[in-house]
């Protein structure tokens, strides 16, 4: 079994960086938040006794060596960063119940086949850049570098920020893992939802992930006089944001599985006696069957032409990111089932509805999840939390899986 008072004594830890006043912890990708709380996990990793490096996107990687150096590596792990204001166990978990994991088999003595690895990926959540998995696309090889373009809200690039962590951007192919390398990925997560809490769960084993596909849009009309102009002579770009974003929710709710999130938006000009010249606005389309999230993109954006044609504006969009829906592996599925079996626990499978790094380890090897139970299902928010009897089932279960999956 694993140590669930140093699980859970390093959470906490680690989820003092990046601490707010306000509540919550804000650790965004190459700020000193996330230098810190990566030197931090790499002295976890030491004293677990692995072998630690930075791969040249950021990722923090800690190796247990097995007895044959050349097989397939089998990983594990989650990101370091969090989404503002967010919770601590989103992404730590995974990382530091990796940690527990091979440093449990380094205390009992058992040694695999195959390399194990856990990995503390960067820049997962995507909230500084509006990019999100940086790190394991790095690992996958899919970073392209006009992707280190893309700027946060204070100008600076994805490139700029890794020269300010000494990372070379010109050298991001270093990171890339091929097809094979990796015999499978398996990620300890939180829930993020209410599906653990209310079957009366701590753990689950996943199914599959949801596609994601995000967008960036912009509504332009004509900025006018408040005072001075009709009612019936405006081209309002927030009146036509707001009519669609009420078909957004309609639609998605249609369909009982969708989910949509218009989750920015921002005014221009932006005074209290100007009409709305034009409203620019994220959206976060989700279902796990890309059909239906086909479905629903096609649906709004044919009610959007209706809404541009009726108030004469125009609407541009950009796609800033569209990922597959992931499915796990039956092998991680059988194994974490035995895993389940092993501890006492029936095994209960669920889908995730968030997005995770799996989605993109899934171009290179079997991927697999293994949830545990949030409270009151709160995640990205400071009030994310869930007992250390939780995060010890979720961590034990984590380690019987990759026992498994190593055929120990
Ligand atoms: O957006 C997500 O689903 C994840 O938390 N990055
Ligand atoms: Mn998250
Ligand atoms: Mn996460």
């Amino acid at each position: 079994m694993i140590n669930k008072k140093r699980l859970y004594n390093r959470l906490m830890e680690l989820g003092e960086i990046g601490k707010q006043k306000a509540g919550g912890i804000t650790r965004l990708a190459f700020t000193p938040e996330d230098r810190a709380a990566k030197n931090l996990v790499a002295s976890f990793m030491k004293e677990a006794g692995l072998i630690v490096r930075e791969d040249a996107v950021g990722n923090i990687i800690g190796r247990l060596e097995g007895r044959n150096p050349e097989a397939p590596v089998i990983l594990t792990g989650s990101h370091i960063d969090s989404v503002y204001s967010g919770g601590i166990f989103d992404g730590a978990l995974g990382i530091l119940g990796g940690i527990e994991v091979l440093q449990t088999m380094q205390e009992q003595g058992i040694k695999s086949e195959y390399p194990m690895e856990v990995i503390a990926f960067n820049d997962e959540e995507g909230a500084r850049f509006s990019y999100s998995m940086l790190g394991s696309r790095g690992v996958i090889g899919s970073l392209k570098p006009e992707d280190l373009e893309l700027k946060d809200k204070e100008g600076i690039s994805i490139a700029a920020a890794m020269k300010a962590q000494d990372l070379e951007p010109t050298l991001i192919r270093c990171a890339a893992r091929t097809k094979g390398s990796i015999k499978a990925f398996v990620e300890l997560h939180i829930e993020q939802g209410k599906v653990l809490e209310t079957n009366n769960r701590s753990v689950g084993i996943v199914t599959g992930i949801v596609n994601e596909l995000w967008l960036k849009c912009t509504f332009k009309g004509e900025a006018g006089h408040a005072g001075a102009t009709p009612m019936t002579m405006r081209h309002d770009a927030l009146v036509a944001a707001a009519e669609f974003v009420q078909i957004v929710e309609r639609e998605a709710k249609k369909t009982g599985t969708a989910v949509a999130t218009v989750g920015k938006m921002s005014v221009f000009p932006g005074g209290i006696n100007i009409i709305p010249g034009s409203v620019e606005f994220t959206l976060d389309l989700r279902d796990i069957n890309q059909e239906v999230s086909d479905r629903v993109e096609d649906c709004i954006f044919q009610e959007a032409k209706r809404i541009c044609r009726e108030r004469s504006l125009e609407l541009h969009t950009e796609v800033l990111q569209r990922i597959p829906p992931a499915p796990c592996s039956e092998t991680f599925q059988g194994a974490a089932a035995d895993a389940f079996k092993h501890l006492g626990f029936e095994p209960f499978y669920l889908p995730s509805g968030a997005g995770h790094d799996a989605m993109q380890l899934v171009n290179i090897c079997p991927i697999g999840m293994i949830f545990v139970r949030s409270k009151d299902g709160i995640s990205h928010n400071p009030a994310e939390w869930s007992s250390p009897e939780d995060c010890a089932d979720g961590a034990n279960v984590l380690y019987h899986t990759l026992l498994n999956l190593a055929g120990l």
